[in-house]
C-alpha cells in the first residue's frame, strides 16, 4: 500500500523536475537569441561625425577610415540635402575618380556566423545625374559580397544598401579582419551610418536541435 502510493508521487515528482529543466533550457535559449539577433561589430566613426565641422564644411579625410583623392567628410548644407544628414551631421563622400573609402576592423570574420553590412547611399540635390556608387564586404583580401549599384535614390534622397556573408564553417576567410569598403562610380555620392551585424545563427540552430533531441530523449523514457 505505502509502495503503491510512493511510485506516481515519485514520477510526478520526475515528471515536474523535467519540466523545470526544459524551461530553464528554453529560457537559456530564448536568452541566446535575443543577445545574438543583434550584435554590432565595432566600426570606428561609423557615423562620419568625428571631426565636427562647420555647416557646409568639407574635408578630405575620414576619420578611422583610409581614402584618398576627391573624397572626405562633409556636412551638407541644404542645397545637398534639404533636411542634412540622415544620421548626425555628417557624412562621407566619394566623387571625382570614385575613391574607395576602405576600413580595417578589429574583428575577424567567425565561423558560423551571418555578416549583414548596411549604410545609407545618398543623392545629392545639387550635383544632377546619380553617379552611382559600390559597397563591400572583405576578410582577408578576399571580398565576401557587394553591392554594385543595385539602388537608385532620388535628388536629395538615402536609401539603405545591404549585402550579406555567411561564413561558413572551413570558410577560408574565418580568422582573418573583416573590411568595409565603399565608393562613388561617378560624379559625388554621399555616404552615412555604416553598419556591420554579425549573428551566429547556425550555433543557435545547433543549440535548439541539441534542446529538441534533449526532450525527445526525456520523453521516450
Ligand atoms: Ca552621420
Ligand atoms: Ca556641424
Amino acid at each position: 500500500m505505502v509502495e503503491r502510493d510512493k511510485a506516481p508521487e515519485h514520477m510526478m515528482r520526475q515528471t515536474v523536475k523535467s519540466i523545470s529543466r526544459v524551461t530553464i533550457a528554453v529560457t537559456m535559449l530564448v536568452g541566446l537569441t535575443t543577445a545574438a539577433s543583434a550584435a554590432p561589430v565595432l566600426i570606428v566613426n561609423a557615423g562620419f561625425e568625428t571631426p565636427s565641422l562647420a555647416d557646409s564644411q568639407a574635408i578630405f579625410t575620414v576619420a578611422g577610415w583610409v581614402n584618398s583623392g576627391d573624397s572626405g567628410t562633409f556636412d551638407p548644407h541644404a542645397a545637398a540635402f534639404a533636411s542634412g544628414a540622415p544620421e548626425g551631421e555628417n557624412v562621407a563622400f566619394s566623387s571625382r575618380g570614385g575613391p574607395t573609402i576602405s576600413q580595417i576592423l578589429s574583428a575577424t570574420a567567425e565561423a558560423n556566423t551571418l555578416y549583414t553590412l548596411t549604410m545609407l547611399v545618398g543623392h545629392r540635390e545639387d550635383t544632377g545625374s546619380f553617379g552611382g556608387y559600390r559597397t563591400e564586404l572583405w576578410a582577408g583580401g578576399t571580398m565576401l559580397a557587394q553591392d554594385n549599384g543595385s539602388l537608385s535614390p532620388a535628388e536629395g534622397q538615402f536609401l539603405l544598401s545591404m549585402i550579406q556573408y555567411f561564413v561558413a564553417a572551413g570558410d577560408p576567410v574565418a580568422g582573418s579582419a573583416l573590411e568595409i569598403r565603399f565608393r562613388s562610380l561617378g560624379y559625388q555620392t554621399v555616404f552615412d551610418d555604416v553598419r556591420l551585424n554579425a549573428v551566429p545563427e547556425p550555433a543557435l540552430l545547433a543549440l535548439l536541435g541539441l534542446g529538441c533531441a534533449a526532450v525527445a530523449r526525456r520523453r521516450r523514457r
